[in-house]
């Protein structure tokens, strides 16, 4: 649900970062931040515990000038991974207008990311929202990590809708805005197919 403001000539998008805990949602969101010219950005708010796990959200506005007379703004946010925040995962996927899911490559995390996917379809879904339809982008993130699953395994089992996705290294922003670009213009593209 893009938020519209006529008054104002402002299109606002949400894109929620999702994934397992730890698999490094709030590292995506750092780099993005930390490369971003102050222009564009508004400031990053991260509510985290002391250990620097997200608690409720982080989030960072993005402002992109303007498509077709409308100044364009992108949320970005992400939910906390770990397993007992699920209200708050349902929360922040409210109104979502696209979502990147980050799946950390590592062997003993391969679980993780499936439960996580399969949470994130219930909670989309609590929402009204298709995890089949809404505009998606996969991550394979900690590639530079020893003891990881192959890439076409991540494909097989975790991109079921095979959507475009990106291998990356977020802690050194490899791959980061890659995965940025690609969510946006899938948002873009989907606000064009509701006119
Ligand atoms: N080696 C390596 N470490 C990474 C990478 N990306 C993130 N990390 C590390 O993984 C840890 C967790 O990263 P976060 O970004 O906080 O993870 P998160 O997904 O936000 O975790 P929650 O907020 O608990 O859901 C941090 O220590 C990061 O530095 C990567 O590509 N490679
Ligand atoms: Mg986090």
């Amino acid at each position: 649900m893009t938020m519209i403001n006529y008054a104002k000539k402002e299109i606002i998008c949400k894109i929620v970062f999702y994934g397992p805990g730890l698999c490094g949602k709030t590292t995506n969101l750092k780099f993005i931040y930390g490369k971003i010219g102050p222009q564009y950005k508004g400031k990053m708010i991260a509510l985290a515990t002391e250990q620097e796990r997200t608690l409720f959200f982080d989030f960072l506005p993005l402002d992109f000038g303007k498509i077709k007379n409308f100044n364009t703004k992108f949320q970005l946010y992400t939910v906390p991974g770990q397993a007992y925040y699920t209200n708050s995962r349902k929360i922040i996927l409210k109104g979502a207008d696209g979502v990147v899911f980050v799946a950390d490559s590592q062997i003993d995390r391969f679980n993780e990311n499936k439960e996580s996917l399969k949470d994130m379809a219930v909670n989309l879904r609590e929402q009204g929202l298709d995890i089949r339809k809404i505009p998606l982008v996969m991550q394979w993130n900690k590639r530079d990590l020893p003891n990881i699953v192959s890439v076409q395994q991540l494909e097989e089992v975790i991109n079921f809708r095979k959507v475009p996705s990106f291998e990356a290294v977020a802690v050194k922003g490899i791959g980061v805005f890659e995965t940025l670009k690609t969510i946006i213009k899938l948002v873009f593209k989907s606000l064009g197919e509701d006119d």
